[in-house]
């Protein structure tokens, strides 16, 4: 395949989809593609010196007379002259908004005919969607992009319910680095953070946001805590997070949850953890979800969107209802009670992402796309 020239719009702070689109944004890279990151600032997971990949920084302009600082405008801006001057042949934006109208108006502004992949990743459908200031937004986005892709097949059902669209979209799922994501020997790890040998360790992972339900992960876990001595580790920081702290103060059980903040080395976390929690009220996919289940530590999840197309019941984890924190806990139990059990769900769990979420396939899904538009040319 010749190597092309992309650019990559994401959120680049924590966030799953900023997540992914670096991660991609990397193995192109390496397969030898220039990749041009048009971003606010350099995207978190984007920790090294990369060959082939380019930053180019979206400054805004704060003039006083501003009651909002037209950050939309900018990163079209930016993205038009980037088009340009480095001559690129797509560009591939994640979250639709503002990231997919800021695509086609750089493409109109630039007066060049590029290819834009839009990439939906969640929020940007099930929250923003359902805001009738946004939802013509991301309609218009969706069907000036020329491809879009949805990260689950729920994920594409609630777009075309709650945008009204006809755009074909596709489902392309999300992968994690399996040369990262990997069960890997942590030595003492789980000593120097005080857990004893014979303490279940259950890990939730997020951003700590009204969404992912934290009261229900804790409460969960008190409802396991009864029955076995065990840990939870809250990984992570958000508007949640002193809700969670505050509420836990009077359980007996309270010194058994340790907050470790945000971290960069979360293989290492999923190193020590023998299960996985995240009880979201909506979840596209659960990026999280795979990350643990690459690393050998099966998950528990609610039954909405994605969750159940990572998340095989009574195989690599279980399915819960929203709420329903007896019916986690009590898997929870059953499945940390029975060593046997749990090793061939840890196995299980590790072959979910060789047979359905592996890198390589996804990558060649994505540049097969991407080959797709510029034949188009
Ligand atoms: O919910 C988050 O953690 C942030 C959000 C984002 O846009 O980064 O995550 C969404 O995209 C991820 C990557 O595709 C998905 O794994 C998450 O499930 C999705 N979050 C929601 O749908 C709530």
């Amino acid at each position: 395949m010749r190597k092309l020239r992309i650019g990559i719009t994401c959120y680049p702070t924590v966030g799953g989809s900023g997540v992914l689109a670096t991660e991609l944004g990397k193995k192109l890279a390496e397969r030898g593609h220039e990749i041009h990151f048009i971003t606010s600032s350099v995207p978190f997971r984007l920790n090294k010196i990369y060959p082939n990949v380019f930053f180019h920084e979206v400054e805004v302009n704060n003039y006083s007379v501003f009651q909002y600082p037209p950050y939309d405008i900018a990163l079209a801006s930016k993205m038009a002259d980037v088009i340009k001057e480095k001559q690129l042949d797509v560009i591939h934006v994640h979250y639709a908004i503002p990231h997919a109208v800021c695509a086609v108006l750089a493409r109109e502004m630039c007066g060049e005919n590029i290819g834009i992949v839009t990439t939906l990743h969640g929020t940007d459908i099930s929250v923003l969607g359902q805001d009738s200031t946004m939802a013509p937004a991301i309609k218009y986005g969706i069907e000036k992009s020329d491809i879009v892709t949805a990260v689950s097949d729920a994920l594409k059902q609630q777009t075309y319910d709650l945008i009204g669209t006809t755009k074909e979209i596709e489902t392309v799922y999300n992968f994690v680095d399996e040369s990262v994501f990997k069960p890997i020997d942590t030595g003492n790890l789980k000593e120097q953070f005080g857990i004893r040998e014979d303490e279940r360790v259950l890990i939730h992972v997020s951003n700590f946001r009204k969404i992912k339900n934290l009261p229900d992960v804790v409460r969960t876990f008190f409802k396991v805590r009864e029955k076995m001595p065990a840990k939870l580790l809250l990984v992570g920081d958000g508007p949640e997070k002193h809700r969670v702290l505050d509420s836990i103060q009077t359980s007996p059980f309270k010194d058994d949850v340790l907050f470790l903040g945000k971290q960069e080395n979360v293989a290492e976390l999923f190193g020590i953890s023998d299960l996985k929690l995240l009880l979201s009220e909506n979840e596209s996919f659960g990026l999280v979800l795979l990350e643990a289940l690459a690393c050998g530590v099966p998950g528990i999840g609610t039954n909405v969107g994605g969750i159940p197309e990572v998340v095989s019941h009574g195989e690599n984890g279980f399915v819960v209802e929203l709420g329903d924190t007896d019916a986690a806990a009590q898997y929870a139990i059953e499945l940390l009670q029975d060593e046997e059990k749990l090793i061939q769900f840890r196995q299980a769990a590790i072959s979910t992402v060789q047979t359905k979420f592996l890198a390589k396939p996804i990558i060649d899904h994505y540049e097969q796309l991407y080959e797709r538009l510029v034949a188009l040319r």
